[in-house]
């Protein structure tokens, strides 16, 4: 099957919410050779935001957000198990975690799958994420990086609080961070002091190995 073939199906499967045909689609794509990343970025990534757009328009309602949100994230599982993982811990370590208030982790999930890709260790604390968790586990883990998630104009200022905290405890300069999700922009990251903004999996990747790059 061509690769157009498989993001049609996988747009498809996910508009449908039909998790069995996402599960399928994406081990068809492997069984093909197909790029996990694009299939996810081109193919299941699109039909979640047509998705969310048909909700945002009220066309389609919650549990069907969430059934396609479910497909999506099974479909998501067998793709990441087949991104190389690579020797942990060679050149940094990131803490990750979308925002207090905010569940929505399936785009963190992708940008975490590809940072792992680069010998970069990635301790992932899930969703809804309170700051002063994000700080200490900092701290405990010692990392490099610290980047939030959020998805939901409302969570969006907890990214900005993080900042903030850091600087009342004098830990501003021990930590890069990083933003990211679908209402964060260079101009917010800029806003907030943030050091990083990505807007997708793939610039995630480069932004990650640039600060690390300025830790060293
Ligand atoms: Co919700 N939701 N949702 N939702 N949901 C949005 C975000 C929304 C835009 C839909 C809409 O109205 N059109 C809207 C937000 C409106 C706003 O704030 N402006 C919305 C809403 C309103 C809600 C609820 C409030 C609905 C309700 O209850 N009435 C509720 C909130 C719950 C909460 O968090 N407290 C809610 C719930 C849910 C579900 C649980 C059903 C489900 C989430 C399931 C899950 O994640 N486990 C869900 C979903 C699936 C979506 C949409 C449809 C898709 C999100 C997604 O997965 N995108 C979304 C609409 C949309 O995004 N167009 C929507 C695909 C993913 C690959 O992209 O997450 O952008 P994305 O990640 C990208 C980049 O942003 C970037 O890289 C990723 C990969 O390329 N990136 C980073 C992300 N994080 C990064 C971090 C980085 C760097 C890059 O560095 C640290």
């Amino acid at each position: 099957m061509s690769i157009e073939i498989i993001l049609i199906k996988a747009r498809e499967a996910i508009l449908e919410c039909d998790a069995k045909k996402a599960v399928t689609v994406a081990q068809q794509a492997l069984e093909e050779g197909l790029d996990p990343i694009e299939v996810l970025t081109n193919g299941f990534s699109v039909g979640i935001r047509d998705i969310g757009d048909l909700f945002g328009r009220g066309q389609v309602f919650l549990p069907e957000l969430m059934m396609s949100a479910q497909a999506m994230k099974e479909a998501t599982v067998i793709l990441e198990a087949a991104l190389q993982a690579g020797d942990i811990a060679k050149k940094g370590k990131m803490l990750i975690g979308t925002v207090q208030g905010d569940v929505h982790d399936i785009g963190k999930g992708i940008v975490v799958a590809m940072i792992k890709t680069q010998s970069i260790e990635v301790i992932d604390l899930g969703r809804d994420v309170p700051v002063h968790t994000l700080i200490e586990k900092a701290m405990e883990y010692n990392v490099d990086i610290i980047g939030t998630s959020a998805l939901l104009t409302t969570t969006l200022p907890e990214q900005r609080k993080l900042e903030d905290q850091l600087r009342k405890l004098g830990l501003r300069e021990k930590f890069k961070t990083m933003v990211g999700g679908a209402p964060c922009t260079q101009r917010w990251a800029d806003r907030i002091g943030a050091d990083a903004y990505a807007e997708d999996a793939a610039q995630a990747v480069t932004k990650v190995i640039e600060l690390i790059g300025q830790k060293n």
